[in-house]
């Protein structure tokens, strides 16, 4: 019965609905994460990946609810650690499409220590950053990438810190993949997801994802967002450090993308005792 089951599904064209769970997501009307999801449906769709084949890891925040509404494996985390919980899901089997998904303050604040090292090892997942530069789900603290001088429930005299840079510090970690989409430009944040989701290796998306309740951004993104200059080079690092850069502009697009490297996973691998010969004792040995 089970066969027939996955015989049939694999020759249907799986189309949006296929990723729905049908929970109704809980985000205030307006929300940019309702752009995040759609766009990752689609994604999905253009990919033909089964629901099955994939697994959302979130953390704790608005944005990190995204897993409940998705016809997919989904883990809803602890607040700032998807990115081990989706390392661990993909070292364990790593022919999933691992998603890590959550909000500038998952990844930024409380999780932000985990951004460098799964950068620079180079897993196989993909990371969507929903910003939109405030605590949604604790109701207006300014977060990480709040401007300088922004005013919330935390900042009342506003902020005093500068803002990261997301893109910036993703490239500085040694992603090998790394782009910004915005939410109201859900159909070219698609082909984000999916140019991320084919990348052998770790992928950083950085969404504009405005909160219509606390930190309403739609008017200034969508003055300041530009794509990419025609004439940028994904292939130069000092390039894409230069347009991460930027303050007057917000660049959509791809800023870089390295190929060369072989992912976390695949290279640990090699090393497992069935591949490669190691005496423990003999090696410590050396150390004694
Ligand atoms: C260990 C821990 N510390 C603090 C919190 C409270 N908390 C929940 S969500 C959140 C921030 C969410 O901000 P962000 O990640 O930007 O998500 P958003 O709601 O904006 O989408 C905080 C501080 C928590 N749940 N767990
Ligand atoms: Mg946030």
């Amino acid at each position: 019965m089970a066969t027939d089951v996955a015989l049939e599904e694999q020759d249907v064209l799986l189309d949006a609905k296929d990723y729905k769970s049908g929970v109704k997501p809980v985000w205030c009307p307006g929300c940019g994460d309702f752009g995040v999801l759609s766009a990752t449906y689609k994604a999905l769709t253009t990919l033909q990946l089964k629901p099955h084949e994939v697994v959302v890891v979130s953390g704790i925040g608005c944005s990190s609810r995204i897993p409940y509404f998705m016809r997919t494996y989904g883990i809803h985390g602890v607040h700032g650690r998807p990115l081990p919980i989706a390392t661990g899901v993909k070292m364990a089997n790593p022919a999933l499409t691992v998603f890590a998904m959550g909000g500038d303050g998952d990844l930024m604040s409380i999780g932000a220590g985990h951004l460098p090292h799964a950068a620079a090892r180079n897993v196989d997942i993909t990371v969507i950053m929903m910003d939109n530069q405030t605590y949604g789900l604790t109701k207006a603290q300014a977060s990480p990438t709040s401007a300088t001088g922004h005013i919330s429930k935390s900042t009342p005299f506003g902020a005093i810190a500068k803002p990261f840079k997301p893109v910036m510090l993703a490239l500085a970690y040694g992603a090998t993949f790394v782009a910004r989409g915005y939410s109201a430009h859900a159909h070219d944040l698609s082909e984000l997801i999916v140019q991320g989701v084919r990348h052998h290796g770790f992928s950083f998306i950085h969404v504009q994802s405005p909160c219509t309740e606390f930190h309403n951004t739609y008017n200034l993104y969508d003055e300041l967002v530009e794509e990419m200059p025609p004439d940028h080079d994904a292939s130069d690092l000092t390039a894409a450090l230069h347009l991460a850069l930027t303050e007057e502009r917000v660049h959509l697009g791809v800023f870089y993308r390295d190929e060369s490297r072989e992912p976390f996973e695949q290279r640990s691998r090699e090393f497992a005792p069935e591949v490669k010969e190691f005496n423990l004792e003999e090696y410590l040995g050396r150390f004694a």
